[in-house]
């Protein structure tokens, strides 16, 4: 690979703040020493993500976000990105397998979408601007993986009427729809092939019975507004969606057809969390229920540099859904890590100070790690204990050290990895290091200590066992 000294970008200004000041901002509530491992939400730390979008595949969440750039004053947004986790808690970076430059026809706006998973095939819905017309239009892209990469067999918008926020269902019988819209609400029935469709354009009607009375709404009398999400759960259609604005809060309808007629339930998430959006995004997983979301959590975040993040929930017996709050202590964890296969370096429950980038061997490498940088994986199983511990790292400049901590960036240290220059930032070497005291089920952190200035990159790990 290449040996050149590759520049460094600067890191994200909005992030290098230290996480104690992430905590402060999560944890209105004053504490004489916030504790990292509190504090899982939001989901992403390396990177703002907007309108997350879940998809459950063969026991993994993938999770489908946009990406607001940093320091943003608009929705400036120029590409999606995949997240995918096996517990809820540690998320591994799978990149930008979707842009505005997958869609020849499209010009701006990598606003919210989803993705669904069909006879082994990926289909992600998004809303663009269509650079021919100038409005925004629905675009399909299709995979055979959920991480792709995502082309555009179609080569034009499937459908296009100036309106956003497409959610994609498919119902038990086989048919899929497509919804999206705002200000109005529209749905298209999808051919099997997932990429065209039968019939017209058809308008859900905005009663407001179907969808609540806006209070003073005269131009929008009821209380949708935008980022419909539509599920079965049982026999019951669900309708949640972004209401009011501005800021908005998810209310949700129900149903007992995929068309309607729709019935309005209430508040499922109060307006909270620093952003005058949300996004909703509902599933079930290992048995539980998730709501995910977005807020300005992060440093620097707001309404236009939005952080997601997702909540456990239980549905009442009658089938309607709680009132979900926003916590900075997010879902908990659905099961543990297996420290002793390979794990991405990009596996992360939360990072302070690092960003992530393609690498040359594929997938991820996490990278921009600085004295002090560390990365926490949470719920790693040891088991009896861990004898050792091998990186993948690559370093333009003299490297630096791995320190093994456990319950805390400044925790018991079990094991220190000495990482040297291996002569480029994406010339890959592996380091391994003797490791003592690590055993049963811990959170892990990877604290990088070393010089001034970048000191490596690593693509994956591993423990094992003594
Ligand atoms: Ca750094
Ligand atoms: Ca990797």
């Amino acid at each position: 690979m290449t040996t050149a000294t590759t520049p460094r970008r600067r890191r994200l200004p909005a992030l290098a703040i230290a996480f104690a000041l992430a905590a402060a901002a999560l944890s209105p509530a004053a504490e004489p020493s916030p504790s990292p491992v509190q504090a899982d939400n939001p989901i992403v730390q390396t990177i703002y993500t907007a309108d997350p979008a879940p998809l459950v595949h063969n026991g993994r969440v993938y999770l489908y976000t946009g990406h607001d750039e940093d320091g943003s004053t608009w929705f400036t947004m120029k590409e999606w990105r995949v997240w995918s986790s096996d517990d809820m808690v540690n998320w591994t970076d799978h990149g930008s397998p979707l842009s505005i430059d997958t869609f020849s026809w499209a010009r701006q706006d990598a606003w919210a979408g989803q993705a669904v998973e069909r006879n082994g095939k990926f289909y992600w819905y998004v809303p663009v601007v269509n650079d021919a017309t100038g409005r925004m239009a629905i675009g399909v892209a299709v995979a055979d993986s959920p991480t792709g990469p995502f082309r555009d067999t179609i080569g034009r918008p499937l459908v296009e009427n100036g309106e956003i926020d497409p959610t994609v269902f498919i119902d038990t019988d086989g048919q899929a729809y497509l919804y999206w819209g705002n200000p109005n609400l529209w749905y298209v029935r999808l051919n099997a092939d997932m990429t065209s469709y039968s019939g017209g354009v058809t308008a859900i009607p905005l009663t407001t019975a179907g969808f609540g009375a806006r209070p003073g709404g005269t131009s929008r009398p009821t209380l949708y507004e935008e980022g419909p999400w539509v599920y079965k759960r049982g026999s019951l259609y669900y309708n949640v969606f972004a209401a009011q604005c501005c800021s908005e809060f998810i209310a949700y309808s129900t149903a007992p057809s995929p068309t309607g007629p729709w019935t309005y339930r209430g508040t499922v998430m109060p307006t909270q969390g620093s952003s005058f959006t949300n996004h909703a995004g509902v599933i079930d997983f290992k048995g539980s229920s998730y709501f995910f979301y977005h807020n300005g959590a992060l440093p620097g975040g707001g309404g236009f540099t939005r952080s997601v993040a997702v909540e456990k929930f239980t549905y009442n017996a009658d089938g309607t859904i709680p009132l979900i709050n926003m916590t900075s202590t997010g879902a908990p964890q659905a099961g543990t890590l297996n420290p002793y296969v390979r794990q991405e370096a990009e596996t992360i429950a939360w990072a302070s100070g690092v960003e992530t980038e393609r690498a040359s061997e594929g997938g991820m490498n996490v990278g921009w790690i600085e004295n002090g940088d560390w990365i926490k994986v949470k719920g790693a199983a040891f088991g009896s204990g861990a004898g050792s511990f091998t990186a993948r790292v690559a370093s333009a400049t003299s490297g630096g050290r791995i320190e093994l901590r456990l319950g805390g960036a400044n925790g018991t240290l079990v094991g220190t990895c000495t990482v040297g220059g291996t002569g480029g930032w994406q010339t890959w070497t592996n380091v391994s290091c003797p490791v003592s005291g690590a055993s049963g089920t811990q959170d892990l952190y990877l604290k990088f200590t070393g010089g001034s200035g970048y000191l490596f990159n690593a693509d994956w790990w591993r423990f094992t066992a003594a």
